[in-house]
C-alpha cells in the first residue's frame, strides 16, 4: 500500500550521513539555569514588538532538561548524526574570562549521550546567542568580537574534541550581520545598513581566527566548516541580469568569496560604495585569515529569490539586503509554505550544482525544510505538505549527486518544532510535533518517512508515499 505503480528507490552513497538539526536558543530554554548569562535573543525577546506574540527563550522545547528522552527520540528515527549547537553564554556568560563549567558541562552529557546511541554529534559554535555583555560594546560591529569568539571556539572545542570531530563555526552570518545589523528584524536589532557590512566582515573573521585556533589543536581527523545560507536567485525577464548578479553578490557571493580567497566581490563593493567605506574595517591580512582552508561547506536553503530591475534604478530596495539599489525583490508564487516562502525543489539542485563549480570541498545539507500549520490529531500529525517538500527535496539532492556534486549530508530542519526567531512559535518546522503546554513530542508523518528514507538510505523515485 506503501508503494505506488512504477516506484523505485533513488539510492543515496555507502556513506551518506542523514540527520536533523537544531539550535541551542530555539530549543533549550532554561535560560537562566546553571549561571547562563543572557543573550541578544533574551535582550531582543523581552522587547516589546520584536517578537511575534511577545514569545521568548522560555519554555522552548525545555530541551536542556529533557535532552536524554530526545536524543532517545533521534535514535527510534535511526538517525545518524545530530546538529546541534552550543550556547555562548551558557559557557562564557560574559562573552569573555571565566568558564562556567555547568554549562560546558550540559553538552559533556548531551554529546555521551548521543555517542551512546551510536549518533554522530556535529558541534555548531555559533548559532545567533551572543552573550550580551559582548553586544554592549558593540557586538559584531566591533572587531574585538571576532578574537572573543576564537577564544570561546578553542575552549569548547578543547573540552569536547575526544568526543566531536566535526565542527561548524558559524551558522548564517549573513542573518547574524544583515538581519541583525541591517534591517533590525533579527537581534540585536539595529537598523545600519553600513554596519551590517562590517559586521560581515567581524563574523567572516571570526570563523577565520577560530578555524586557525582549532586547527592549531586538533587531531588530524577533524573536519572544520561554516554553514551558509544560500539562495538562488532568478528573473523572469533575461534583461534583468543585472537584477539577479546584484542579489546574488550580496545573498551569496558576499560570503563565499572572501573563504574561497577571492577576497569581496568586485561589484558588490562597487554597488554598495554609497553607504560609506565599510571596507575601512578590513585590515592587512584578513582576509588570508578569513581563506583558512575548511574541510566541508554546510548549505542551508530553504526556497529561491526572485527579483527584477526597478523602474528608479536608484530606489533603494526594501529588505535585508544592504545597501541594494534599483531591485525589486518579486513576490513568491507557486506553493508557498505557512511562513509565505515559495517551494521550489528545483532550484535546489541548481544551487548544489552552482556550489560544487563554485566550491572545491565536500557539501553537506546542514539544513533544509518548511513550516506547516500542524495539529495533533488521534495522536497523529498528518503533514502531508512539509511530506512532499521533504521527499521532492531529497530527490533534488539526490539528482544533484547523480549530476556529479559531492554531497556528503543531509540534516533536516528541524528535529522539533521550536523557537522561530521573530515569529516565536508561530511557524513549525519540526519532524517531531512538541505540544508547548505538556512538552508532549509526536513524530509527524513527515519524520516517519524521514525514518525509512534513513532506513533504506533511499527515496521513493515518484511519490511521497513510502
Ligand atoms: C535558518 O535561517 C536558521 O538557521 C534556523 O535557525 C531557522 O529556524 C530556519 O532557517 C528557519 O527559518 O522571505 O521568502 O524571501 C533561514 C534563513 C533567511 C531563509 C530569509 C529564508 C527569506 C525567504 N532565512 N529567507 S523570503
Amino acid at each position: 500500500p506503501d508503494t505506488q505503480v512504477g516506484q523505485e528507490l533513488l539510492r543515496f552513497p555507502p556513506d551518506f550521513l542523514w540527520g536533523a538539526a537544531t539550535a541551542s536558543f530555539q530549543i533549550e530554554g532554561s535560560t537562566t539555569a546553571d549561571g547562563r548569562g543572557p543573550s541578544i535573543w533574551d535582550t531582543f525577546a523581552a522587547t516589546p514588538g520584536k517578537v511575534e506574540g511577545g514569545d521568548t527563550g522560555e519554555p522552548a522545547c525545555d530541551h536542556y532538561r529533557r535532552y536524554a528522552s530526545d536524543v532517545g527520540l533521534m535514535a527510534d528515527l535511526g538517525l545518524g548524526a545530530y546538529r546541534f549547537s552550543v550556547a555562548w553564554p551558557r559557557v562564557q556568560p560574559t562573552g569573555a574570562g571565566a568558564v562556567e563549567e555547568r554549562g560546558l558541562a550540559f553538552y559533556d552529557r548531551l554529546v555521551d549521550s548521543l555517542l551512546a546511541h551510536d549518533i554522530q554529534p556535529v558541534a555548531t559554535l555559533y548559532h545567533w546567542d551572543l552573550p550580551q555583555a559582548l553586544e554592549d560594546r558593540g557586538g559584531w560591529r566591533d572587531r574585538d568580537t571576532a578574537y572573543r569568539f576564537a577564544e570561546y571556539a578553542a575552549l569548547v572545542h578543547a573540552r569536547l574534541a575526544d568526543r566531536v570531530s566535526v565542527w561548524t563555526t558559524l551558522n548564517e552570518p549573513w542573518c547574524s550581520a544583515f538581519l541583525g545589523y541591517g534591517n533590525g528584524i533579527h537581534a540585536p536589532g539595529v537598523v545600519d545598513p553600513k554596519a551590517a557590512l562590517e559586521a560581515g566582515h567581524h563574523l567572516l573573521l571570526a570563523h577565520g581566527l577560530a578555524v586557525a585556533a582549532l586547527r592549531a589543536q586538533a587531531p588530524a581527523d577533524h573536519r572544520l566548516s561554516i554553514v551558509l545560507n544560500f539562495s538562488s536567485v532568478y528573473a523572469d525577464d533575461p534583461a534583468h541580469g543585472e537584477a539577479v548578479r546584484k542579489v546574488d553578490g550580496l545573498q551569496n557571493r558576499f560570503f563565499l568569496d572572501p573563504l574561497n580567497g577571492k577576497g569581496y566581490p568586485a561589484d558588490v563593493v562597487a554597488d554598495t560604495a554609497w553607504l560609506g567605506d565599510w571596507r575601512r574595517v578590513v585590515r592587512d591580512g584578513d582576509l588570508d585569515v578569513i581563506a583558512a582552508p575548511i574541510d566541508w561547506l554546510g548549505v542551508n536553503y530553504y526556497s529561491p529569490t526572485r527579483v527584477a530591475l526597478s523602474a528608479d534604478p536608484s530606489r533603494v530596495t526594501p529588505g535585508p539586503f544592504p545597501g541594494l539599489r534599483g531591485v525589486d525583490l518579486v513576490p513568491p508564487r507557486g506553493e508557498l509554505t505557512g511562513f509565505g516562502w515559495e517551494v521550489d525543489a528545483d532550484a535546489f539542485t541548481d544551487l548544489l550544482q552552482r556550489l560544487d563549480r563554485d566550491v572545491s570541498v565536500p557539501l553537506v545539507v546542514t539544513e533544509n525544510g518548511s513550516a506547516f500549520p500542524d495539529e495533533v490529531t488521534d495522536g497523529r500529525v498528518a503533514d502531508v505538505e512539509r511530506t512532499r517538500y521533504l521527499v521532492d527535496h531529497l530527490r533534488s539532492v539526490h539528482t544533484a549527486i547523480a549530476r556529479g556534486v559531492d554531497v556528503r549530508g543531509y540534516f533536516a530542519w528541524s528535529l522539533l518544532d521550536n523557537f522561530e526567531w521573530a515569529a516565536g512559535y508561530s511557524q513549525r518546522f519540526g519532524i517531531v510535533h512538541v505540544d508547548y503546554t505538556t512538552q508532549r513530542r509526536t513524530v509527524k508523518d513527515s519524520g516517519h518517512t524521514f525514518a525509512r528514507v534513513v532506513r533504506n538510505n533511499a527515496v521513493p523515485s515518484h511519490g511521497h508515499r513510502f
